[in-house]
């Protein structure tokens, strides 16, 4: 079932709005028992990869799209550093409409290029990053400056609640362009209004050290950071996720690229889960905190894993060795069995 159906009565939906669907949401909230025992707490990862388009912006772009076709218009368009993009694209494509997408020329990984590409948007690369692509579409109204977007990204709360029968202790996120973080806060928030959980997360915010204005508190004009997702200097929604944050009693914290890809790396190989380098600065962060004898004992995370692993191979494969090529013989597999 998708979002829509699946939160109808909480989200603004009205006879006049189409049902787009691609069955995004519903994602699989997974305990990671190896992580978790590393970090001393109960971890578990949700894993926004399972969506349609391999990310969390499904959940947002699917009522926007909804909208965006109830109100009579019949083109969108967005800036994106990746997912935004691949996400309008297929959309788009699901319902026979136009989608423009403005990227930031040279940044975007491999995998959503190809996804934008194929779902048949009309993809512009800008020669600039990702503020000044966000800048030219201006009248952009499928970004996340649409407030369809982070009401359809607040089902991500609610399942988490949905799933565990309560919110967790730290809710572990990483911040671009701080929408995501936002509408966790106001769907968290929402049930606990409505009396589905009696206790709210603190709210952990993670960017990357080069691209992190939330932490240092001033727009960063030229961000740098492998994590290409989050490679944003100027969040939109920084007043929101601001609020959440202090609100909350949560933080910003900033991790580097080395911790990103280190992490990367631990949550693929001893979670078994395969996100992409944006998606773990929250365990890189974590495992700062750690290390800093920041993080409590004992305490319940969730962490977003915000997009799938696959769509950066490049980023990948420059961490990990090659396969080890043999001749097709018994005797050569032997040989290499029993060097491990
Ligand atoms: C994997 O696609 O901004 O803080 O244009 O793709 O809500 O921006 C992507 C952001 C985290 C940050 N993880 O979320 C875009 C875009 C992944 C992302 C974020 C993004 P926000």
């Amino acid at each position: 079932m998708g979002v829509l159906k699946h939160y109808r009565e909480l989200l603004p939906i009205t006879d006049a709005t189409p049902n787009v669907n691609l069955e995004e949401g519903s994602t699989p909230l997974i305990y990671l028992p190896r992580v978790s025992e590393r970090l001393g707490i109960r971890l578990y990862g949700k894993f926004e990869g399972c969506n349609p388009s391999g990310s969390f912006k499904d959940r947002g772009m699917v009522l926007a799209v909804a909208k965006a076709l109830e109100e009579g218009k019949r083109a969108i368009i967005c800036a994106s550093t990746g997912n935004t993009s691949a996400s309008a694209a297929a959309y788009a494509a699901s319902q026979g409409i136009p989608c423009f997408v403005l990227l930031p020329a040279g940044k975007v990984a491999l995998g959503k290029l190809a996804q934008a590409l194929m779902y048949g948007a009309k993809v512009i690369a800008v020669k600039g990053n990702f503020d000044r692509a966000l800048e030219l579409a201006g009248c952009a109204m499928v970004n996340s400056v649409n407030p369809y977007r982070l009401i359809g990204q607040r089902s991500g709360a609610w399942e988490i609640c949905d799933v565990l029968g309560k919110a967790p202790d730290w809710h572990a996120i990483p911040v671009g362009n701080a929408g995501n973080i936002s509408a966790y806060w106001a769907g968290y928030n929402e049930y606990h209004k409505l009396g589905k959980i009696n206790k709210l997360p603190r709210m952990m915010g993670f960017q990357a050290e080069g691209a992190a204005p939330l932490v240092t508190n001033k727009p960063c004009p030229n961000p740098e950071t492998i994590a290409t997702a989050i490679r944003i200097g100027n969040p939109v929604s920084a007043h929101l996720a601001r609020a959440a944050v202090s609100e909350s009693n949560g933080e910003f914290n900033s991790v580097t690229d080395e911790e990103i890809l280190n992490a990367q790396k631990i949550l693929a190989s001893e979670g078994g889960v395969f996100a992409e380098p944006a998606s773990c600065a929250p365990l890189a962060g974590l495992i700062k905190l750690k290390w800093l004898e920041k993080l409590p004992e004992g305490i319940t995370v969730t962490m977003i894993l915000t997009g799938n692993g696959l769509k950066d191979p490049d980023t990948a494969m420059s961490q990990v060795g090659k396969p080890i090529e043999i001749n097709d013989t018994l005797e050569d597999l032997m040989r290499v069995l029993e060097c491990r």
